[in-house]
């Protein structure tokens, strides 16, 4: 009898435990993917994230070299561009990819490039006409003299509202830098 009851409290003790431990880190079961940590870049360092992110690997940034961002999800877009005359196929990972990574929460992002240009991008645009950062235009890699490692490229063909100087802008080449806001 009283080893019984004993049974019964240590599994209501275990239910409580569990409930609590659940209230207290809801994103342990809810989104798994967030605990996992950002690993350290071996390469050369081309693209670093900081602002208000949630994943690190140095210091207060997230720093990515040409690998990392080559074995993310890639996206494609298919344009012509300011640069480019003719229909070109651009692609890497999605601008959206690359902030879910790092857990980005703001309005604005800072972008900077390596000859330190600075355009701020509305947060909208992320999910509006889904900008990639692109690594490879038609298969090839993009070297700094074709305005790569990282070269941010809107749907110009797809939608025709970006044909302005604004979008033109918010094109950076050889980007370096993002700082969430
Ligand atoms: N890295 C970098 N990206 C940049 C710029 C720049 O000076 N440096 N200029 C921006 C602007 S203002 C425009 S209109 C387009 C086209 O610039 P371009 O015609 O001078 O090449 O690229 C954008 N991206
Ligand atoms: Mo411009």
């Amino acid at each position: 009898m009283l080893l019984k009851e004993g049974i019964k409290l240590k599994k209501s003790c275990f239910t409580a435990c569990g409930l609590a431990f659940l209230l207290l880190f809801p994103n342990s079961v809810i989104s798994p993917a967030r605990a996992q940590t950002l690993p350290k870049p071996k390469g050369l360092v081309i693209l670093a994230v900081s602002g208000n992110i949630s994943q690190r690997n140095a210091g207060d940034s997230a720093e990515f070299d040409a690998e990392m961002l080559k074995a993310m999800p890639a996206s494609q877009i298919a344009t012509r561009t300011p640069w480019h005359a003719s229909v070109a196929r651009f692609s890497g990972p999605a601008l959206k990819t690359l902030l879910g990574a790092v857990g980005a929460q703001g309005k604005l992002l800072r972008m900077i490039a390596m000859d330190r240009y600075e355009v701020n991008i509305p947060i909208e645009d992320v999910a509006r006409f889904g900008p990639v950062l692109a690594l490879r235009m038609d298969d090839k890699e993009l070297k700094i003299r074709d305005r790569g490692p990282v070269l941010l490229i809107y749907p110009f063909d797809s939608y025709p509202q970006l044909n302005t100087e604004i979008y033109f802008g918010r094109s950076v080449w050889q980007l370096q830098q993002i700082i969430v806001e």
